[in-house]
């Protein structure tokens, strides 16, 4: 079993997707451990995002995920940071293939801001990274 965080970003709470995507991820057989609505400060994001905090469209990203607040959440399961990867798709939704939930469910970008649904982090390292700058440290493996 392995642990990964996962998040609907703010055009996803804002279209009502929460209830579809919460159902894909029981449908798949992931356990939910954590579930928060939260909005994102500039500091957390510099940590979260801290391999772009240094790009020119930092600060369009934080502009996204400001924009209203954030589903955030912990899913375990076998394999779950690269099956939840994969269920997300592409980052960039003109290349999310249909059948993932940023193929099906992000817009095409209109004004250079990649608005794509979800966030999963991206190895076993991150996931633990991360559920630990969100939920503290006690949430990393804790019921385990
Ligand atoms: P990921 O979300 O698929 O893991 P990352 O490269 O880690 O992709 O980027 C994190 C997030 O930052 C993306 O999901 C997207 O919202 C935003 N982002 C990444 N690259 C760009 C870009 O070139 N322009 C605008 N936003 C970007
Ligand atoms: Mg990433």
């Amino acid at each position: 079993m392995e642990q990964t965080f996962f998040m609907i970003k703010p055009d996803g709470v804002e279209r009502r997707l929460i209830g579809e995507i919460l159902h894909l991820i029981e449908r798949r057989g992931f356990i939910l451990e954590r579930l928060e609505l939260r909005c994102a400060t500039p500091e957390i994001l510099k940590q979260h995002y801290s391999h772009l905090a240094d790009k020119p469209f930092f600060k369009d990203i934080e502009g996204y995920m400001m924009s209203g607040p954030i589903l955030i959440g912990v899913i375990s399961g076998p394999k779950v940071v690269k099956s939840w990867r994969n269920m997300m798709g592409a980052t960039n939704p003109v290349d999310a293939l249909p059948g993932t939930i940023r193929g099906d469910f992000a817009m095409a970008p209109i004004d250079g801001n990649i608005k794509n649904v979800v966030h999963g982090s991206d190895s076993v390292e991150a996931a633990q990274r991360e559920i630990a700058l969100w939920f503290g440290q006690s949430a990393v493996e804790s019921n385990r």
